[in-house]
């Protein structure tokens, strides 16, 4: 069976029904640059995507030594042959001719290409210079959530060893630190409990502030073709705008921005009032149960209703649904994570897992969920601000057990207070401690929140700022020395996704230029700064990726995280495999916590909890008196309100995220023709009585406006909730006419100009999902569409006034069943 598909105009494809507890049908996808026949490949090599969180397995198509097209792999569990509309179309921007293939060094205020030598030698240099003037805190590293493993273990050590900072943190700060502090603080270590396989066995499926089927949407098409097949699973979603998720959903709750946690804990005061709690599970896994109950005793659906703006109705449907469930499978995304209350609200989605005893079983598990590809790595490796293999920072036998990995004191790694948080390392580079940031795949000019106060930081002459990226990004155009790096598809390494499952990607094309892959620059910046052991060998003793996997694997042994069974050849032609995976699980291990939780022993975990309030950390004999024995710890928290409300000045609530299309600052996705066609400029998103009491209508200029500062975009009337807007935060500056940000007070078209300094006190995640804004009409539209896409959550109310997204011929997917794959091979595995 074969089929032809416009990927633009249907994201997730055509349907592959089947029954609740069979197992995925395979479909590949495959798309080749147009006139590219398929016997016209010459070598198919293996990969997986670095779009997203899954993971989805693909071999990329390469003839003459360029890419030319992508199909997804059958034999991989985690998307059996499919593909997202960016992983698609995404990798046409390695090929782009605005790729940096050259170091580029400021002089006299302009950026200008040099050798590799020279830019390298001026970043060894100043760090050198830094190091004897002013200590190792005033070198500070900020970087991503899409390198591979070996690149974050590489930086973690010469960042933490080398240097001896603790200014080390990732954009998955931004991203996922809620999901791991949500994680540390039930189950005392992060590690995602549940596994995709759930989605085939789940009766309910609660998605909580995720938008799955635009950010990840081939586990989307797995929730279609079993709503599709016998024995559908019932969704629950929650979510202020009319997702696809929530157009599927039995019940769908659209909550006031920042109330996730009064509405959590309503969920969880009908569980009890109906005694929907599996006792035994509780008695014999958590502690703290006691004071959950007193907790929520008050938190009635009526009072949720009041705070939240849903119906009472609602809440007790939701409840029931979660109640009845006998698996139950939860997810939990941005729409948590980037709010005020962020890790007490992503505690009270695990707390109803451990109440119901929902854990461990096929189909009943929660996914914190990931939203970038490596997130996980950066976590593990302790790029971000956590010890590599999840060690605890606060605990000396585990301090002093990374010193023996590295053959280190352990006073050479700083570990007197918590590694330092993204937002306080601005904060440090603002106020001139930190004097030299090296940046290396993120562009923070764009991504950071309030944007006019992150170009200033940025540009000040005192701090020597290094941008290490395929393009010459708002980030870049701020730096002192750019490097220019290898893609995905250019270079080799390891990533492992959302639920644990490692993949590895391989290089398939030769860098364009001088392009380098990070791990190379990492290797040659160590080798230059001549880093030591304690017994005066080099620190770092790799040289290559399998050699730097091998090395993180010892860092690995023992931890929960363990990598020791793997191999890059065991990775090769196989599915990923899912940690941990060594001596007692060699083929991994699809489930934590099926026979009783691991990893919350005092001696073990990676925290000893925070308080949910106030994030101030606990210490060893407060938990060891808490959590003796080293259950899942029930973190009660009580609602507080948003620190931003709307009043009269600024009436709306504003919210920010993504379309289906893009991903993030767009560097990719806005250089691949059918996904920058689909949706090419900013809009904003209003109900249609809040665009009718404006006098506006789809496609006027509007302007959205907060305390910290303004941009314009096209209207798109949509379904969204009353009293809410929503704008992408993908548009950026680098392919407007100015090429650059506004001066001064003019508006911009970055989302991240509105939004505010500000975090969850616990995870430390900024808060993209909650302020208060003033929206105003412009001028009106010429008649045409917003730019906005309208096949999911950006639909507009009246679908009759704007044109359909289409990507026309030139996005036509191949979809086939594949008669090679054999789903009793996969039984057998
Ligand atoms: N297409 C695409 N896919 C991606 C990415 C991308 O850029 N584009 N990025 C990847 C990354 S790094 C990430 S982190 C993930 C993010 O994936 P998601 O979290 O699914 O995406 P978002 O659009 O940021 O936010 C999800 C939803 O949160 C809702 N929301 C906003 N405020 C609230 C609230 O107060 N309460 C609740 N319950 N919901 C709220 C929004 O309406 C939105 O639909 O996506 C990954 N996948
Ligand atoms: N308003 C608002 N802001 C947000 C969010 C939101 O929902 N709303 N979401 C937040 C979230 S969840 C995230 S994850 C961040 C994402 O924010 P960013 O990380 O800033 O976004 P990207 O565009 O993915 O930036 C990655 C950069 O790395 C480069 N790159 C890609 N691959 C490589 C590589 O292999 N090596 C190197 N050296 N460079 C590479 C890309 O060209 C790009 O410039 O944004 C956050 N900001
Ligand atoms: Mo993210």
């Amino acid at each position: 069976m074969g089929a032809s598909v416009d990927r633009i105009a249907r994201p997730w494809g055509t349907r592959t029904p089947y029954g609740r507890h069979e197992s995925w049908p395979a479909r590949v996808d495959t798309y080749l640059e147009e006139g590219v026949e398929p016997d016209a490949v010459q070598r198919w090599v293996q990969a997986a995507s670095v779009l997203h969180s899954d993971g989805d397995a693909m071999d990329i198509a390469v003839r003459d030594g360029r890419m030319v097209g992508v199909r997804g792999r059958a034999q991989d569990r985690v998307n059996r042959g499919r593909l997202g509309p960016k992983d698609l179309f995404g990798w046409q921007a390695n090929a782009s001719s605005d790729r940096l293939t050259s170091p580029l060094i400021r002089r006299d205020g302009r950026l200008v290409e040099c050798d590799w030598d020279t830019a390298m030698g001026r970043v060894a240099a100043r760090s050198r210079d830094l190091l004897d003037e002013r200590g190792p805190g005033s070198v500070g590293f900020y970087t991503s959530g899409q390198l591979f493993l070996e690149e974050y273990y590489t930086l973690a050590v010469l960042a933490r060893a080398g240097i001896g900072t603790a200014h080390l943190d990732g954009n998955t700060r931004l991203c996922t630190s809620t999901a791991a502090e949500a994680l540390k603080e039930s189950f005392g270590c992060d590690g995602q409990p549940g596994c995709f396989d759930d989605f085939d066995h789940a009766d309910v499926i609660a998605l909580f502030g995720h938008n799955l089927a635009e950010t990840q949407p081939v586990q989307w098409m797995r929730v279609l073709d079993r709503l599709a097949g016998g024995d559908p699973p019932r969704l629950l979603c929650v979510d202020p705008r009319p997702t696809p998720v929530a157009r599927h959903a039995t019940v769908h709750l659209a909550p006031r921005l920042g109330t996730n946690v009064a509405l959590l804990n309503a969920l969880l005061h009908e569980i009890v009032r109906m005694d929907r709690v599996d006792h035994d599970f509780v008695a014999a896994h958590t502690v703290g149960f006691g004071e959950l109950v007193s907790r929520v005793e008050r938190c009635t659906p009526e009072w949720a209703a009041g705070i939240c703006d849903v119906p009472t109705a609602r809440i007790r449907e939701a409840a029931e649904l979660i109640g009845s469930a006998d698996r139950l499978l939860s997810t939990v995304l941005q729409g948590v994570y980037q709010s005020h209350q962020a890790t007490a609200a992503a505690v009270q989605v695990n707390n109803l897992h451990l109440v119901r005893g929902m854990l461990g079983r096929p189909g009943a598990g929660v996914l914190q969920m990931n939203g970038q590809p490596t997130a996980q790595n950066t976590r593990e490796c302790g790029a971000d601000g956590d010890l590599p293999g999840f060690r605890n920072w606060q605990n000396e036998s585990h301090v002093a057990d990374l010193a023996r990995v590295w053959n280190v004191e352990p006073r050479t790694i700083p570990h007197y207070a918590p590694p330092t948080p993204a937002m306080q390392m601005f904060r440090y580079a603002e106020q001139g401690s930190i004097r030299m940031l090296w940046i290396s795949g993120t562009n923070p000019a764009v991504s950071l929140p309030e944007l006019s106060r992150i170009r200033s930081v940025l540009a000040q002459d005192r701090l020597f700022v290094v941008v290490q990226d395929l393009f010459l990004t708002e980030t870049a155009h701020l730096a002192d020395v750019v490097l220019p790096a290898a893609a995905w598809g250019e270079k080799t390494g390891t990533l492992t996704n959302a639920d644990r499952t490692v993949h590895l990607s391989e290089k398939a094309v030769e860098p364009p230029g001088g392009a380098r892959p990070d791990l190379d620059i990492f290797l040659d910046y160590a080798a230059r700064m001549d880093f030591r052991d304690k017994d005066g060998g080099p620190l770092i003793t790799w040289h290559d990726p399998e050699s730097a996997f091998e090395a993180w694997k010892r860092c690995s042994a023992g931890r929960p995280c363990d990598y020791t069974g793997l191999t890059y050849d065991r990775l090769r032609g196989t599915s990923g495999i899912q940690w941990p995976c060594d001596d007692e699980a060699p083929d991994g291990t699809s489930r934590l916590y099926t026979d009783g939780i691991d990893w919350a022993h005092p001696d073990v975990c990676e925290s000893y909890g925070k308080d949910l309030v106030t994030g101030a950390e606990s210490e060893a004999v407060e938990y060891r008196s808490l959590n003796p024995d080293g259950k899942a710890v029930i973190k009660a928290a009580e609602y507080l309100p948003p620190h931003e409300m709307p009043d009269e000045e600024h009436p709306f609530q504003l919210t920010t995220g993504r379309t289906v299309y893009h991903f993030h600052t767009r560097t990719k996705t806005a250089r691949a023709p059918q996904l920058n066609a689909a949706a090419p400029d900013v809009w904003v998103e209003a109900s249609a009585a809040d665009a009718a009491a404006l006098g506006a209508a789809e496609g006027d200029l509007v302007e959205v406006e907060t305390p910290r500062g303004r941009l314009r975009g096209r209207l798109r009337v949509t379904g969204i909730r009353e009293g809410l807007l929503f704008v992408p935060f993908h548009y950026g500056y680098w392919d407007t006419e100015a090429g650059h940000a506004p001066d001064g007070d003019t508006p911009g078209r970055a989302a991240n100009e509105t939004t505010v300094t500000d975090w969850d006190p616990v995870s430390k995640q900024p808060l993209f999902k909650t302020a208060a804004a003033a929206l105003r009409l412009v001028e009106r539209g010429d008649g045409k569409a917003a730019p906005a896409p309208t096949t999911a959550a950006s639909a507009p109310s009246r679908p009759d006034s704007v044109p359909p997204t289409t990507g026309g011929p030139s996005a036509a997917v191949t979809h086939a069943a594949d008669p090679a794959w054999d789903d009793r091979a996969e039984d057998a595995r």
